[in-house]
């Protein structure tokens, strides 16, 4: 059965101008106060649990805990969460960003940027960690935040224009390269980075190719982010070990789908 029904977003023809532009954008109040309440609890919950299928990408005390307490695929043990991750508001506004035809869902995560001892996020690209073929595959990342963000815990910076710069090398987020010597011809048509500073409830997307930062946490609280990473329908699966795919089912080749990978978005006709 086709769904006719518009789905409404707070996207802007400004906020599509301005993401194809710059390969990130950020939007004012994604969900209501009530919304928010509710998906603080929820996210709470899922990061305390031992669940049977997130992953906690380390441990308290261990280098990457430093740059992020990360847990990742929370919407498979939490319900609740699982509401937002496949969210048709926020899909659809990813779809409405890119242009994509369609839009499924890659994963979500849970980002919390730990008081004391914490280490910037450094300057990375996203989609080089990407099990997919395509070089600049649209992906993108909606980085929502349960907490008001600044420069002392952890507000994110990015490069405008930085994914018309191609898929260069993964960085290691524990012990960081330097992206930029990564950029053919060095720095000299970088541009200078926006940082985005957001109210909770707030959110920016991001392309997988733009290059991106976020500050240490210097406050005595925790940063907690919901981040939700999406692909355009069709982007191929590369065989390459992940995380998120690994046991999923997927041939190398044939595009990403199938129940860990719905389609949450699609083009009405
Ligand atoms: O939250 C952070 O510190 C970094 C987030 C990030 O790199 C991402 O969402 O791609």
């Amino acid at each position: 059965m086709e769904n006719h029904t518009k789905i409404q977003t707070p996207v802007t023809q400004a906020h599509i101008d301005f993401y194809r532009e710059h390969g990130f954008v950020q939007i004012d109040d994604l969900i209501s106060p009530d919304e928010l309440a509710e998906l603080r609890e929820y996210m709470e919950e899922a990061m305390r649990h031992e669940g049977d299928f997130s992953v906690a990408t380390d441990k308290r005390g261990g280098a990457y805990y430093r740059v992020l307490n990360q847990k990742v695929n929370l919407w498979r043990d939490h319900a609740g969460i699982g509401r937002y991750t496949a969210h048709p508001r926020f899909a659809e506004a990813a779809r409405l960003l890119t242009g994509a035809s369609g839009i499924r869902l890659f994963h979500d995560h849970g980002l919390w940027k730990m008081p004391q001892d914490s280490k910037a996020t450094p300057w990375h690209q996203d989609t080089p960690y990407w099990p997919v073929n395509e070089s600049n595959p649209g992906m993108l990342s909606l980085w929502l935040t349960l907490d008001d963000v600044d420069e002392r815990n952890g507000c994110m910076a990015f490069v405008p224009k930085s994914n018309r710069m191609g898929k260069l090398k993964g960085i290691d987020l524990a012990n960081p390269q330097n992206l930029f010597e990564f950029v053919e011809g060095g720095r000299a048509d970088v541009h200078q980075p926006v940082v985005v500073p957001l109210k909770s409830g707030s959110c920016t997307f991001h392309d997988g190719l733009t290059f991106h930062y976020a500050h240490a946490n210097v406050t005595d609280r925790p940063r907690r982010v919901l981040a939700i990473i999406y692909a355009p329908d069709g982007v191929t699966y590369s065989g390459e070990p992940h995380i998120v795919t690994d046991g999923a089912g997927l041939t190398p080749g044939v595009p990403i789908a199938g129940p860990r990978f719905p389609l949450l978005a699609r083009q009405l006709r």
